[in-house]
This record gives C-alpha cells, sequence and structure tokens, in this order.
C-alpha cells in the first residue's frame, strides 16, 4: 500500500486539539497511520504578522490515489472550519501532502512532492523525526540531507 507523509499546522483556536482531531478524522478515512511526530512550534513563515503556527508530520499507509487523499485532506480542513482568507494567512487547520511513496505529479491541483518542501525547516524537522531517511524522489537525496542544507532560520521548537 502507498505511503503518504502529510504534514498538518494550526494557527488558530485550540490548536493541539484541532490537530488531535485531523489525525483522528484522517485516520478514520484516508488510511491507517504508521508514524507521527512530535508537535512543533514555529513562528509564522511567509506571512509574518500572525499567531505561531503548531506543526506535526505524519505518514498513512493509504489505499486512496493522490486527488482522493487530497480531497481527503481538504474534507479535515473544512471539518475544523478553515477559511480560505489570504494565501498564507492564518487557519485552524492546512493539510499539505508533503510525498506520495516517490510519485513525481505537477497538475493544477496537486503537486508532489510538495514544491516548498526543501525550503521550510517547520515542514523538514517534524518529517525528519518520522522519515529521516526517506528518499525526496526529485533531488535524490534524504530529508535529514535537505534539513542538513536547509537555509531556513525559524526556529522550530518540540514540545514535550
Ligand atoms: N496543492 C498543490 N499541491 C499540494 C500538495 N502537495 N498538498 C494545492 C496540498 N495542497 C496542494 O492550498 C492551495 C492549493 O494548493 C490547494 O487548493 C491545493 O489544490 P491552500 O491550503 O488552500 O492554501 P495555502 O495553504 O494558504 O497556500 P499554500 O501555498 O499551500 O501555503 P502553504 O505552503 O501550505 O503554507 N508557517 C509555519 N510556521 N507553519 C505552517 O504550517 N503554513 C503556511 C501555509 C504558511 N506559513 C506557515 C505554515
Ligand atoms: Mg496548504
Amino acid at each position: 500500500m502507498p505511503s503518504a507523509y502529510l504534514l498538518l499546522g494550526s494557527n488558530l483556536g485550540d490548536r493541539t486539539a484541532i490537530l488531535r482531531e485531523a489525525v483522528a478524522h484522517l485516520t478514520a478515512t484516508a488510511g491507517t497511520l504508521v508514524a507521527a511526530s512530535s508537535l512543533y512550534e514555529t513562528a509564522a513563515w511567509g506571512l509574518e504578522d500572525q499567531p505561531a503556527f503548531l506543526n506535526q508530520a505524519i505518514c498513512l499507509h493509504t489505499s486512496l490515489l493522490p486527488i482522493p487523499l487530497l480531497e481527503a485532506c481538504q474534507a479535515a480542513e473544512q471539518r475544523a472550519g478553515r477559511e480560505r482568507l489570504v494565501r498564507w494567512g492564518a487557519r485552524t487547520l492546512d493539510v499539505d501532502i508533503l510525498l506520495y511513496d516517490d510519485l513525481i505529479l505537477e497538475t493544477a491541483r496537486l503537486t508532489l512532492p510538495h514544491p516548498r518542501l526543501p525550503e521550510r525547516r517547520f515542514v523538514l524537522v517534524p518529517l525528519t523525526e518520522i522519515a529521516a531517511a526517506v528518499v525526496h524522489p526529485s533531488l535524490g537525496c534524504t530529508v535529514a540531507e535537505l534539513l542538513a542544507v536547509c537555509p531556513d532560520t525559524l526556529e522550530v521548537q518540540q514540545l514535550p
């Protein structure tokens, strides 16, 4: 069964509860949970004038193809009451697909691997916790190697 790595992010409301409910919802609708990182707190990347994010990376074994998986991720966002106001703006829940096996895909709705994965420590730090040795299919290096050379300087703090 394919392995999908997802990144969950929240910076509005009860962030911890929102992430917990999202993992439960995705496990019920999208596949079997095989790994989950710790929660990490990071200042907002991109649009800086907004609350800090909690982020978590998870791995699912899924029988869903990529677009149905994206729809399941968006259903989880809807369920958390997400409103799409501005790009990179504050949100109760964002669920991005980081990797889907070693699939490379570029369509209007879905790009795999996630295009901004190498640029962001808030993605690479949680992903390294559960997938350090996984190879990025187009860059040909591991997640841990991407983190080691990532130019992002935002501090990513692991929560206890
Ligand atoms: N889409 C294309 N590829 C993918 C993919 N691999 N996974 C499309 C998920 N979606 C993908 O996303 C816009 C569209 O991207 C979707 O409709 C889907 O068809 P969106 O979630 O509606 O909008 P967005 O999240 O505001 O935009 P974008 O460009 O996806 O932003 P990011 O890259 O998700 O960044 N700072 C910290 N510290 N932590 C965060 O989690 N997140 C963001 C959002 C900004 N700053 C952050 C964080
Ligand atoms: Mg998104």
